[in-house]
């Protein structure tokens, strides 16, 4: 028996600091339509989202609220959690960093690197940045001792710190990275990382005394330091993976055989932002451990306001569940991953947002509604029992067109290859003109040709549409008879014929713009 493929894709966890916003909505909408592409193309699927619970940021937004840092995790997490279900996002897993499951593999995880002699301690002296939570050195530094990438003032540290001597990892991540070109995508952000491993590479702090953050997971070989909050939280992939068992002794975990779990992740998707962490920390520490790198790596641009980036701190986020509220989930979904070039950035505007709900409305939406408008028209709801293969190539290309364009994780032309279909099949629409073939008897099966080849379009796009918005297709789905909507293959072996299709609400209602 042949196991079904399996894919294992994985969001950041985001700060339990602050609100859902439209960048972090982007990442999760956009992992998500990847893992239902996966899914709608057979493959089982273990898609991961969270929340990034300890460390200072953390520990300081909840002083200043009066909170707990567990109560203010507890009050974030819930909202991140809120913000998916309402986007409809289809995650099988929310980690939450401060899981006593997760402490328990941080743990294990420090304390293999400690007994392979991956750490040692020493003295650490330079500039933090707490909103980024990172470290600089004098001459990244900007103007007046601030933060070259968030502008905030930095504070200066000298004090004892462990190590993990990523400098040592640094010959074989260059390889990792040149032998597999496909490893970081899109190639300018591989080039990034590849022009920043011509310097050579620094070791790596990876503890805080606990006198300065409490707020953390305490290392296994020294109960006064607890773990930096970015090693912390890069391994929850591992933890959620079911690769470890902490609860066996060090040398049966899991560290020396994966198999039988998610491990490695297949791909790990993040804003540019955190690109380094993911292709440099990340898998200099699981070669450490003596682990699988990640399969993929995909960094995506930012969304950007003029030319700034799109941040709380700027004053500047869009609020992804308020344009929910005004458009449906749908769009919104669709607004992004189809407007954003994967990969590179994108500029958020309202006019773009109604141009893309425009196309989703008059392109797909009005198909939708004058195709199943004929069938009940035109022949009383049934679909005609005939071969409707009037857009047989059309189909045939879009599914090849869609399948090269997620190949190359250019995912927001995979979506305008669907729509374009939709769009040919209006252009068909008009040319068959079926208003004029229906009043003339003698062409019943012209039009019966036309009606089932729209029928036949309808099923191929709800299997197309339906990781990108999932409650449209689910709808068309019900209308055309269907108990489900079918995987991509299978939409182009089911046959409608005799089914009875409904006609109904626009899929996507006219906004009001008064
Ligand atoms: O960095 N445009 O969490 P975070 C596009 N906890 N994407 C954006 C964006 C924007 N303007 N703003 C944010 C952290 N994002 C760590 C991650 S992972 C082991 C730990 C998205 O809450 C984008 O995915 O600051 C970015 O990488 C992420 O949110 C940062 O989220």
């Amino acid at each position: 028996m042949s196991a079904r493929p399996r894919a294992f894709l994985t969001t950041p966890i985001y700060y339990a600091s602050g609100e859902p916003h439209i960048g972090h909505a982007y990442t999760t909408i956009l992992t998500d339509v990847m893992a239902r592409f996966a899914r709608q193309d057979g493959h089982d699927v273990l898609f991961l989202t969270g929340t990034d619970e300890h460390g200072p940021k953390i520990e300081q937004e909840a002083a200043s609220r009066g909170m707990s840092p567990q109560e203010l995790c507890d009050t974030m997490a819930a909202r991140f959690s809120a913000a998916w279900t309402r986007l409809s996002i289809g995650h099988d897993r929310f980690i939450r960093t401060t899981e006593d499951e997760h402490k328990a593999v941080v743990t294990a995880f420090l304390q293999r690197l400690w007994d392979r002699e991956q750490i040692y301690s020493g003295s650490y002296s330079g500039w933090y940045c707490i909103h980024e939570e990172r470290y600089w050195t004098e001459k990244d530094l900007g103007p007046d001792e601030t933060c070259p990438d968030c502008g905030r003032p930095v504070t200066h540290l000298e004090e004892t710190n462990y190590f993990f001597r990523m400098s040592d990892y640094q010959e074989r991540l260059v390889r990792q990275i040149e032998e597999n070109p496909d490893w970081i995508v899109p190639e300018v952000r591989r080039n990034e990382i590849l022009g920043f491993l011509r310097q050579p590479l620094g070791d790596l702090s990876i503890s805080r005394p606990k006198s300065r953050v409490s707020w953390g997971i305490e290392l296994p070989f020294d109960g006064e330091h607890v773990a930096y909050v970015w090693v912390d939280a890069l391994i929850n992939y591992l933890t959620a993976s079911g690769a470890i068992d902490p609860s066996q002794p060090p040398d049966a975990q899991g560290f020396d055989d994966v198999s039988g779990s998610w491990w490695p992740a297949d791909m790990h998707v993040m804003g540019k932002d955190i690109l380094t962490t993911h292709a440099v920390y990340w898998p200099t520490l699981l070669m450490a451990v003596g682990l699988p790198v990640p399969r993929r790596i995909l960094a995506h641009g930012w969304w950007v306001v003029g030319e700034t980036k799109m941040s709380k701190s700027l004053g500047n986020v869009v609020d992804p569940l308020q344009l929910r509220e005004e458009f449906g989930t749908d769009a919104v979904r669709w607004y992004l991953t189809r407007e954003m070039p994967t990969g590179g950035d994108a500029s958020y505007t309202p006019e773009r947002f109604l141009t893309r709900y425009d196309e989703l409305a008059n392109v797909f939406g009005n198909l939708a509604s004058r195709a199943t408008s004929m069938i009940v028209k035109y022949r009383e709801g049934a679909v005609p029992d005939v071969e409707g293969a009037g857009l047989a190539t059309a189909i045939e290309s879009t599914l090849d067109a869609v399948r090269d364009s997620l190949s190359r994780y250019r995912v927001h032309e995979a979506l305008g290859a669907a729509m374009d279909l939709a769009r040919t099949a209006n252009g068909y629409v008009e040319d068959q003109a079926p208003w004029t073939v229906a009043k003339d008897p003698a062409r019943s099966e012209e039009l019966d040709e036309t009606l089932a080849t729209l029928a036949r379009v309808l099923v191929v796009l709800t299997a197309l549409f339906k990781p990108v918005t999932p409650e449209a297709a689910e709808l068309l789905a019900q209308r055309l008879g269907l108990e489900e909507v079918p995987t991509i293959r299978g939409s182009l072996e089911i046959s409608l014929a005799g089914r009875n299709v409904e006609k109904g609400q626009p899929l996507f209602p006219r906004i009001d713009l008064g």
